[in-house]
């Protein structure tokens, strides 16, 4: 956020008084902790909501949530292509109030073992308290991260303090969507794997990693030769908050003088 918007919703938030809470400036770090050569991740979609979008439950087939099948269904774009291309429209149209984005490595691509990014996201603390997320786990033809329960992670208490520093996922938290087939052939971020081809599955969304053993010994897109090596209680991916502490009310108005000044002089 440059300053012209800080300063704007700092001007917003005075004009309005106390009877709403000033948004705040949330940094989401995510680092991949998987070992060397393991499994990568595509870019981390995110939604910061009031805690209703649900996407999926364990045991049941993907929630098509208006799509037509199962291969555009919210959890299975991020599943299966990495892209969440209906995943946040749909995070969207069901909390219209959520700050929904991604985090994307830079430059832009799968966040490699040992590899971190990081974002920024304007959120309403008092509204939006809750965080869910979900990420492509590859290679891999539909396996994923991501929280089943909407409520599972509460970022914000009541009063709009954030009261949680950072999620972890261990080997066992790893889902697969239960709507691709397995197949090298079809695998996303594998040499000669062609992502768009898919054979349905017909499953449920499930928790399963060592069925990623399918890709042991194989070339990944980023050259490396992969070998899954995690097991089911370590930790391999670490997303972490902090609230960016905003310049206090009269900083910012005297930030906003001088960029009057030098406007008025330029
Ligand atoms: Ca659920
Ligand atoms: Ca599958």
């Amino acid at each position: 956020m440059n300053l012209k918007t800080l300063t704007a919703v700092a001007v917003v938030g005075l004009a309005s008084g106390l009877a709403h809470a000033a948004p705040v400036e949330v940094r989401v770090t995510v680092r991949n902790l998987a070992p060397t050569n393991s499994v990568s991740f595509a870019p981390l979609r995110v939604g910061f909501g009031n805690g209703t979008f649900d996407a999926f439950n364990n045991l049941q087939s993907a929630f098509l949530l208006g799509q037509p099948d199962v291969s555009t269904a919210p959890i299975v774009t991020v599943a299966e292509g990495g892209s969440g291309s209906t995943w946040l429209p749909a995070f969207a149209a069901a909390e219209p109030n959520a700050t929904i984005g991604s985090v994307v490595p830079s430059p832009a691509g799968p966040l490699l073992p040992g590899a971190s990014a990081m974002g920024t996201f304007i959120v309403d603390p008092m509204v939006n308290r809750f965080f869910t997320f979900g990420s492509m786990v590859v290679p891999s033809n539909d396996h994923f991260i991501g929280n089943d329960s909407p409520t599972e992670y509460m970022l914000f208490d009541a009063s709009g303090n954030l009261v949680l520093n950072s999620i972890s996922q261990f080997g066992n938290e790893v889902w697969d969507a239960g709507s691709e087939v397995t197949s090298a052939a079809n695998a996303a971020f594998l040499m000669g794997g062609v992502n768009a081809q898919r054979i349905d599955e017909g499953g449920v969304v499930n928790f399963n990693f060592d069925r990623l053993d399918a890709f042991n010994g194989l070339t990944t897109a980023a050259g490396y030769t992969f070998n899954r090596q995690f097991g089911a209680s370590d930790e391999i991916y670490r997303i972490t908050f902090e609230v960016i502490p905003a310049p206090s009310a009269a900083a910012l108005l005297g930030l906003g003088g001088l960029c009057s000044l030098r406007r008025r002089r330029a």
